[in-house]
């Protein structure tokens, strides 16, 4: 089929450069295998089909680059902690069933996570079922199990803790690191949430690699959840059981990453170029 058309497509190129009958050339359309037809079509034809070629190997490189490169670019899409949530959109997230927490409150729907390249941060967004209480607190949680051991208790294990208040028009998102053992590391605040005018429903923070004691390319393992109070004990799990386990920068690195899309990409048009010419 495919060499049908390409030999239909040199009859075509043929009449319209020599203005000469294509109709020996049909012997070919049955005959030729791609190879032989190359040595026996007229070298005027074989400039334009080359030239031709070479339009379509750089318009099918340039395909090639964007369909590879749009996925890079997305997942580099930066992220902030600023209490805008745009950032999120095609970054990792795992979603939790409504009306499985105790109140709308502390019922999560959706927990996302990323990273930025060369940000020694991971960041978070959690986003909760609209609140219909007047008071709005909620505790979040995320718990990591940095050693990969099973255990979220060890003193390399981490505990991050967020108080999220969203008031009518801004919000307070108070931030604390503590070891799985319950030392607390680090505490920092801002407003990075939805204020009530605004829904209420989602917050977005992030901690330093260094406080969560982790090198960027290690695997990890963590959960989430969210409860009224300090004690996770009641809260709303997610994902309901079960852990997430991920590497918050890939192995090779954002860098590495880009060089192997390139590598593939200049493979792909080395080796076609090679079987071509
Ligand atoms: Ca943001
Ligand atoms: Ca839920
Ligand atoms: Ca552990
Ligand atoms: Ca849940």
């Amino acid at each position: 089929m495919l060499k049908e058309l390409i030999n239909r497509y040199i009859v075509k190129i043929y009449r319209a450069k020599t203005q000469k009958s294509p109709s020996y050339l049909n012997f070919f359309q049955v005959f030729a295998s791609w190879r032989a037809l190359r040595e026996v079509i007229p070298t005027k034809v074989d400039r334009v089909w080359s030239r031709e070629l070479k339009k379509w190997q750089v318009i099918g490189l340039i395909s090639a680059i964007i369909l590879l490169g749009v996925p890079v670019w997305v997942l580099a899409a930066t992220l902030s902690v600023d209490g805008n949530f745009d950032d999120w959109n095609g970054q990792a997230n795992i979603s939790d069933p409504a009306g499985d927490g105790p109140t709308p409150n502390v019922d999560m729907l959706t927990f996302y996570w990323g990273t930025n390249p060369d940000d020694d941060h991971i960041y978070w967004m959690m986003q909760r079922e609209t609140p219909q209480s007047g008071n709005p607190r909620v505790y979040y949680f995320v718990f990591l199990d940095t050693n990969n051991n099973g255990s979220y208790g060890d003193s390399e294990d981490r505990r991050v803790e967020v108080l999220y208040d969203s008031g009518k028009d801004d919000s307070q998102v108070e931030v604390t690191v503590y070891t799985g053992s319950g030392g607390q590391i680090s505490q920092n605040s801002g407003d990075w949430g939805d204020s009530a005018n605004e829904g209420g429903a989602r917050a977005e923070w992030r901690a330093s690699f260094n406080d969560l004691g982790i090198s960027p390319n290690q695997t990890i393992n963590m959960y989430a959840g969210a409860s009224q109070n300090q004690n996770p004990d009641n809260m709303d799990r997610v994902p309901d059981s079960g852990d997430i386990t991920w590497s918050p920068v890939p192995v090779l690195g954002w860098i590495g990453l880009m060089v192997v899309i390139a590598g593939v990409i200049g493979l792909a048009w080395y080796t076609r170029g090679r079987y071509v010419w």
